[in-house]
This record gives structure tokens, sequence and C-alpha cells, in this order.
């Protein structure tokens, strides 16, 4: 008898003894609280026993809850007793309000997180003004406790540096996700309101551990129906969930609902019966979602309607649906992304030809939301011109998470340096230090109003986001979007400790491999400063040959004007101008080819083939070893992969392995497809050592992908 327990004992042991062999699946994301380091950092407090916290409050209970859980007890038990605690709460509480903390100097959503003792008991308190900011300071404390290491002598303090820290989805009804490579919308709208889904609550709980404050539900290319009574009712039900983890729902609103939906003759934005439309509908919203955001408006962009189609300007479009929501404290997120095939202009001038003159013309409660980059979330550009040009307005900043022109969900391509790159520009707007990060977060000029989105990375697959490092841009906007200007290795070690494992066997290489990860992929996509050689529609795969499509700017020949002299984009004077968008230090700046910098040579200049670049080699040769370069890096991010098998557990180590095989294989399918094309342009021999393409270019043309995932309706 004895025996037989020795061996059920020892197979237990062989089952799981091995914590880190544990399967996962990646649904848990980065709150992983089986992780060993999470016993050891509690072990270093004295293993807290239980959360308390005296008030009640949902946003309160949502914390105590997570903490709970992040100890790695029951919410639903009884709580153990020991000798350490956690006490949570703001001012309101008497606990809290007896240790008298320095909490006035806090914003609303900032905490302050300390180990003290109180009452003879060791605690850690987690205190904040507001609700929502205990539930941040949970969070804090939690994520420092899966950086591994002693929780001894805590004393953090943080608060958000811009106030909206939107996701936008890009999710129809029916579920598709436009640009989506992680399976469906998680949001069921057939099955809401009456059925939820656990999914929901633990989508709130990712986001509020990065500090996401908003999510809009609705894809911008948006359906009336979404505003109608069923589907705000089906709103309300995912708001209700999301409510007390700190983040508001916001829609998408179709500009001319109140003809569709209204049964009205225009939408024109100063029809007097077009502004009375929104504002029932707004009070109707507000009937059902007291707390709701506001609306995000693509107008007059891609097909959408929009003001101009009653000759209004932008800001008359945004203001009437402003007007509206204003009574209610909602605001609108009015989107500057606009180009027209009627305009013969540089599609990287027309959003700034249009929105610049409107500075001071919009209502209070307008942002206007600009892409990172004037033409459309490119693997690399350079940062929007509007910033620090529209000093008068608040510019949120959006930029792509889901990865539609850096290789779907298959390509690893950690975006931090992209996201940070951006933020850290300095347009000069205001003489040197007027960064994009400022601008955003309203200090530069003085705004109340300030905001972040980023378009989701998040669908019905289990891992959510399509693959394990996918779901660091996720995690990485939200830092950026708490603070713009934190940095994105900083965040790439932290994500890897939180996510794969704190071993720094494991976290040195990951966290190198992400950090060079996405200048690869501009390497064998677009390299040089190069844009919008993807495939037409579905935008997977080269096609910089695509040259006979209706719209002048969607084919890609327009974007990198190859010839048999040269290549690259002239934005100078001599070109479309677009320079002269800059501050004058900028546009001087990139006017001069030897000034601007390799990384966006071609995006401002035309040159010759054999223009010289720095390093001496002329330009041909050096885009061919740009492309190489690309390759060898994709080739490298497998085999670094492949070097840490076993040190974390088997099943996310092999769904990742898979995928870096894809990126390597399609690295050297972008590469050679676009060496192919350029050559035949340049007619010129590739540099010594660089290997010819494996088919010749009608291969790759031939390729073609109709059932690619993630494209427009
Ligand atoms: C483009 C996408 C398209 C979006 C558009 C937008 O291809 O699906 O609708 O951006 O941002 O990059 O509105």
């Amino acid at each position: 008898m004895d025996r037989l327990l020795m061996v059920v004992g020892a197979t237990l042991i062989a089952l799981f003894g091995t914590a880190a062999a544990r399967a996962e699946d990646g649904y848990d994301l980065w709150l992983r609280y089986d992780a060993p380091q999470y016993r050891q950092a509690w072990a270093s407090i004295g293993s807290p026993g239980a959360v308390s916290a005296d008030e009640d409050h949902p946003t309160i209970r949502a914390a105590a809850d997570e903490l709970t859980r992040a100890l790695g007890h029951d919410p639903a038990a009884t709580p153990a007793s020991s000798a350490a605690t956690i006490l949570i709460g703001t001012a309101r509480s008497p606990q809290i309000a007896r240790l008298g903390l320095p909490l006035a100097g806090l914003g609303p959503e900032g905490y302050l997180v300390r180990a003290v003792t109180a009452e003879g008991r060791r605690t850690i308190v987690v205190a904040a003004r507001e609700p929502v900011g205990v539930l941040y300071g949970a969070f804090a404390l939690i994520r420092q406790a899966g950086q591994g290491g002693s929780l001894g002598g805590l004393d953090l303090s943080d608060q958000p540096r811009v106030r909206l820290r939107v996701l936008d989805h890009w999710d129809n009804l029916d579920r598709h996700v436009e640009r989506g490579y992680a399976g469906q919308s998680i949001w069921d709208w057939w099955r809401l309101p009456a059925i939820g889904d656990r999914r929901y609550t633990d989508y709130a709980r990712a986001n509020a551990s990065i500090g996401v404050n908003g999510t809009v539900l609705n894809n911008v290319n948006a359906k009336a129906d979404s505003l109608t009574a069923p589907y705000l009712a089906k709103a309300a039900a995912v708001a209700d969930v999301l409510r007390p983890w700190g983040i508001r729902v916001y829609l998408s609103a179709r500009f001319s609902a109140p003809i569709e939906l209204g049964g009205l003759k225009t939408a024109d934005p100063l029809d007097p019966q077009v502004r009375a439309w929104w504002k029932v509908k707004a009070d109707e919203i507000y009937r059902v979602i007291p707390d709701f955001g506001g609306f995000l408006v693509k107008a007059n962009s891609e097909g959408q309607p929009g003001p101009r189609d009653y000759k209004r300007s932008h800001a008359d479009g945004a203001n009437a649906l402003a007007a509206a929501l204003a009574p209610h404290g909602g605001v609108v997120m009015w989107r500057a992304f606009v180009y027209a095939d009627t305009d013969p202009d540089d599609r990287a001038k027309q959003a700034f030809t249009e929105f610049k003159p409107l500075d001071g013309t919009f209502a209070d409660n307008v942002l206007v939301q600009v892409k990172n980059g004037p033409i459309d979330f490119q693997p690399r550009e350079p940062f929007h011109p509007l910033f620090g040009a529209m000093p008068k307005t608040p510019l949120m900043i959006e930029f792509q998470i889901t990865k539609e022109y850096l290789g779907f969900a298959s390509h690893l391509a950690y975006l931090g340096p992209l996201f940070a790159e951006t933020l850290a520009a300095d347009t000069r707007g205001k003489g040197a230090g007027s960064t994009v990060a400022k601008v955003v977060d309203g200090s530069l000029d003085g705004h109340r109003l300030s905001g972040i989105a980023g378009v989701a990375n998040i669908g019905s697959d289990r891992d959510w986001s399509g693959s394990i490092f996918d779901q660091a841009n996720w995690y990485a906007f939200g830092r950026l979007a708490w603070n713009p200007t934190a940095d994105p290795q900083a965040l790439a070690t932290e994500w890897t400790r939180l996510t794969w494992s704190s071993d720094p066997t494991v976290v040195t290489p990951v966290v190198a491999m992400m950090m060079r990860s996405r200048q690869a992929v501009v390497d064998y996509m677009t390299p040089l400063g190069l844009a919008h050689l993807m495939a037409t529609g579905h935008h997977y795969g080269p096609g910089p040959w695509v040259s006979d499509l209706a719209r002048p700017e969607w084919n890609p020949s327009y974007y990198h004007r190859a010839d048999r002299n040269g290549i690259g984009f002239d934005r100078t004077r001599t070109g479309s101008n677009a320079v002269a968008q800059y501050a004058p230090p900028l546009a001087r700046r990139f006017a001069n080819p030897a000034a601007t910098g390799e990384d966006l040579l071609l995006w401002f200049h035309h040159l010759p083939w054999d223009h010289r670049l720095a390093g001496g080699d002329t330009l041909w040769d050096t885009l061919v070893r740009r492309y190489d370069r690309g390759v060898a890096g994709a080739a490298s991010l497998r085999s670094d992969w492949a070097a840490l098998r076993g040190r974390v557990d088997e099943e996310r180590w092999q769904r990742t392995a898979e995928r870096l095989a894809v990126q390597e294989a399609e690295a050297r399918w972008w590469r050679d497809a676009s060496v192919a094309y350029f050559q035949s342009v340049s007619g010129r021999p590739l540099p010594p050592g660089s290997a010819k393409p494996a088919h010749d270019l009608d291969w790759y043309k031939a390729q073609l992908f109709p059932y690619a995932p993630g494209q427009g309706q």
C-alpha cells in the first residue's frame, strides 16, 4: 500500500513537477499568475493571505479579485490568514485615510503602491484618488511581481499622460474583422445582448492591465445598423462588462445614418433636421450607455459618406456630431485619413492640405485622429506633417497594431520601436523638442483632451492575436499610450518576463529578437523609405509591378516610381514638394538626400541607380543588400528561436517556431520578387555575392491569393 502511494506520488511529480513545461495556449496573455516568479515575489513580502478593501465599488471589487487571483488564491474562497496583507482603496476608505498618504497630487487615474507597516502587519497598500486608479495600481503591483525579484521596499507611483487610450476594432457586425488575422471578431453581435462570453471580461482585464480605457467596438467603415436600438442594446451589454475595468465603449458612426435610419433626405451637417436627428440619437445612446465615450468617424475617405458630399468642411461635420454628444460629455474622434483620386496631388499631402486650414474651427469635444504617417501604416513612414501643424486642435495619433502591412500575424515584427520612433520624432512645431509625443499628450499646446488609438489585433483565436509575439504589440501599445515616452526595449523586456519567462537566458535573446524584428521586415519589404509595394486588396505579399489599377494611388508603381534611371518619390521642390508641409528645419533636411538619412531616402527622393550613398555603394547595390539583410534577419529570428527550445513551454514554442518558418520563407519571397522586378527595370547586375531570385519575375506575378484573410468588404 505504502509503495503504491509512493509510486503514485512519483508519477504525479513526473507529470506536474516541471512547472516550466506546463502546457500553455497563450490565452492568459501576459497575466500568467502561475509563473514561478509570482510565488517568489509574494514570498518576499510575507505571502499575503488576503486582499483587504472596505469600499463597495465594482472597480475596487475587480481590483481585489485580480490581486487575489494573482496571489494564487481562489477569489470565491474565504481569505486565508497570514502575517501580511494587501490593502487597497481610495481616500474614502477609512483604512486608507488613516495612513495619510500623499494622494492629492495624483490625477484621477493615478496610483500609489507602497510597502508599509499598518497595525503591526506587513502591508502593501494600493491607494488612489478614484477606484480606477486603485485598479491600475493593482495591476502595477502584479506587473512588478511578474518581473521577478523582491517586492520589499516597494514604492511605485504613476499616472497616465494621455487621457483617451483607445483600441479601434475594425470589426463588422457579421464578425468579419477587416485587416484582422486572429480569427473572427470577439464581439458576438448575434448572440448579444442575452448571451455573454467570459472573453469579454478577460479582454477587459487585459486592457485594464496595460491602461487602455476605451474601445471602439465596430469598424470605421461603419454600417448605420450599429446605431439602431437592437445594436445599441448589444453595445450596452458589452459596456456593462467593461465598465468595472475602467473601459468606456465608443462606436464608429456612419455619417449618412440620418438618411439610412432617420429617413431624411440629407445628412448635411448644417441642416437643422440632421442636427436634431443626431441629438435625439445621442440622447437615446446615453439612456442605455450612460458613460458612452463618443463617436469615431471616417468621412469622405475611401468611399465613406461625409460632409464634403454637401460642400461642407470636415469641421462642420465633426461639430454637428460633437454638438449632439456635448451635453453628455462625449467626444468625437474625427479621422484625418483622407485622400481622393480626383485630387492629382501627392497622396501624402492631401490630409494636411485639407485639415491644416481647419485648425481652430473644431468644437471643444472634437479630437482629430491622425495616422502615424502621411500614407497608411507602412513598415516605415516619416511622422505625419499634421503633428505640430495644428496647435489649436487636440490631435490623436492612430497606430495600426494589427499588421496589415507587416506580414499579418505570421511574421514577428515587434512594433514598439515603430510606435516609439514616431512619438519621439521632433516636429519642430514650436522649436526644438516639439515631439509628436508632446503634441499627442496635449502638453505642447496645453490641450485638456488628448488621445492615442490603436487598430486592434484581437480576435477569436485562442491566443487572441494570432501569435504569441503579436500579443506584445497590443501590450506595447497600451503601455505607450499610458506613457508615450516609454522605452520600447524596456517594454519588450517587461512583456517577455510576463509572457515567456523571467529567466535571463530567455529574456535576453527574446528581447534582442524583438528589437531587431521590425527593421528586418522593413528591409525585406520596403527598404530605404519605399512604401506600399504590397499586392492589391488583401496586401498579402509583394506586388511592386502592379500599375494597372483604376486609382493611381492604389498602384505600387505610384509609390516607387522606378524606371531605367532611378527610383523613389521626389517630394522635394522639383517634385510634389511635400517636404514643405514640415517645419522649416525639417523641410530643409528632407529636401537634401545626404541629410535625409537612408531610412527615409526614397520616401523623399527620386535618385539615380548610380547615386552613391554615404557608405560608398551605389543606390542599386544598397537596395539589393538591404533586401538580403532582411532575409538574413528573418533567418536569424528563426535560428535564435530554435536555440530556445526547452526553455519555454513546448506548445507556445512550437506555435512560434511554425510562424518564424513562414516568416523566413516569405521574407525570401518578398526579396526575390522585389529584386526580380526592380532588376527588370534597372537592368543592372546583382552585386557580388547576392543570390539570383529563385524564380523569374513572371512566376512571382502569377501568384494570386484571392482568399487571403482580413480583406475589406
Ligand atoms: C487602410 C486599410 C483599410 C482601412 C483604411 C482606414 O487597408 O482596410 O479601411 O486603412 O484606415 O490601410 O480607413
